[in-house]
């Protein structure tokens, strides 16, 4: 999507429902709640909040994501529909003007009534999600102001996706000497590769944070490789666990791996990037399925499942989901965005209509 100067122009340029749009004074703060898709139920989707060059940049994240989110809910299950919200900062905050802005947002949620519903995401751990939470009932899964941290439920149904893709493409019946580069490692890149490592995988670490790179690969026994040099890097599956887009014209035809599955979202800069990469015979495993454990588990949280282990064991079934995704795509020869997307196309179109937009 163009980013196009005027806020407006954006707006009506998008399939979506509609976007909730807040300007906090105090701090010079654009809050976007982009509302994609309620033909499933109420939107829910993270919160993300960074500094954009211009607050319509922010707008377009907000957009994309929210859309992501629709088809996140739909293809993991979930009677939740597609949102998501951006703090399009200007400059980075002082503690005293985030403070400002995230009673401020949390305000903007309850105004809301539930149409939106969030969690955290890219620049909004969970402290500050618990911050918003003391002002607002539509933080998912918090409990008196604690928020959850969907991260390691993100990791694990990561593991079980890149496992069920090992199985289904490299003839892997288990982890154990498949070498893994894993992009960034954040939230869920972290706990990602700790779960990786007692597999067994041969794992290949990168973060911009050099020494957050040596901590983790010193931790794990594994090899760190920098982060300019990730796309020459020869492995069998490639995780990207930053932020999206690194999937693009310079990148793909670069690749040396035979597998993309990681937690990032919006992977793809573009919709060609699929095709582009199928071409290749590169297996890309959707991102909004695999990385969907997260949002279930705080989803299941809200629900009253509170036993880690059972959440551990649902969000599990991703490996399932996974596996029957790429399954469909080989027989019939598309790239398994296509056969994710159709699934979710069908099951849409099946429970709504029409759209509420
Ligand atoms: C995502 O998976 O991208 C999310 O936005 C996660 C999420 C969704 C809904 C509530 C909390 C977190």
């Amino acid at each position: 999507m163009p980013v196009d100067e005027t806020l407006a122009a954006t707006i009506a340029g998008w399939d979506g429902e509609y976007v909730v749009s807040r300007y906090h004074a105090d701090t010079g703060v654009w809050i976007f709640v982009a509302v994609h898709d309620t033909t499933l139920g109420p939107a829910a989707g993270g919160t993300r909040m960074k500094v954009y060059p211009t607050p319509a940049d922010g707008l377009v994240d907000a957009m994309r994501l929210a859309e992501g989110m629709t088809y996140k809910w739909a293809g993991v299950g979930m009677d939740m529909g597609g949102g998501k919200a951006v703090l399009a900062l200007s400059e980075p905050l002082d503690d005293a003007r985030l403070e400002q802005l995230l009673a401020r947002y949390g305000r903007v949620l309850e105004s809301l009534y539930g149409s939106f519903r969030t969690g955290p995401d890219v620049g909004m751990g969970p402290d500050r999600m618990a911050q918003v939470a003391r002002h607002t009932r539509w933080v998912v899964g918090a409990v008196d102001g604690d928020a959850p941290d969907p991260g390691m439920f993100t990791a694990h149904g990561v593991r079980a996706g890149i496992e069920a893709a090992a199985g289904v493409v490299l003839g892997a019946s288990s982890l154990a000497g498949v070498r893994i580069l894993v992009q960034g490692l954040g939230d869920v890149g972290a706990p990602l590769v700790d779960e990786l490592a007692a597999a067994g995988a041969e794992l290949i670490v990168a973060d911009i944070d050099a020494d957050l790179a040596r901590k983790v690969a010193e931790r794990v026994g594994a090899t760190e490789v920098d982060p300019t040099a990730v796309y020459q890097t020869t492995c069998d599956v490639y995780a990207p666990s930053a932020l999206g887009g690194s999937l693009n014209d310079d990148t793909i035809g670069q690749l040396r791996c035979r597998v993309v599955a990681g937690p990032a979202n919006n992977q793809f800069a573009t919709t060609g990037g699929a095709f582009a990469l199928h071409t290749r015979g590169i297996v890309a495993v959707p991102d909004y399925i695999i990385n969907a454990g997260g949002a279930y588990a705080v989803t299941r949280m809200s629900q009253g499942v509170r036993d880690g282990d059972v959440l551990m064991r649902e969000v599990g079934g991703i490996g399932l989901r996974v596996a029957e995704i790429l399954t469909e795509a080989a027989t019939d020869g598309v790239p398994p965005l296509q056969a994710a997307q159709r699934r979710v196309d069908r099951l849409l179109a099946d429970r709504g209509s029409p759209r509420y937009r």
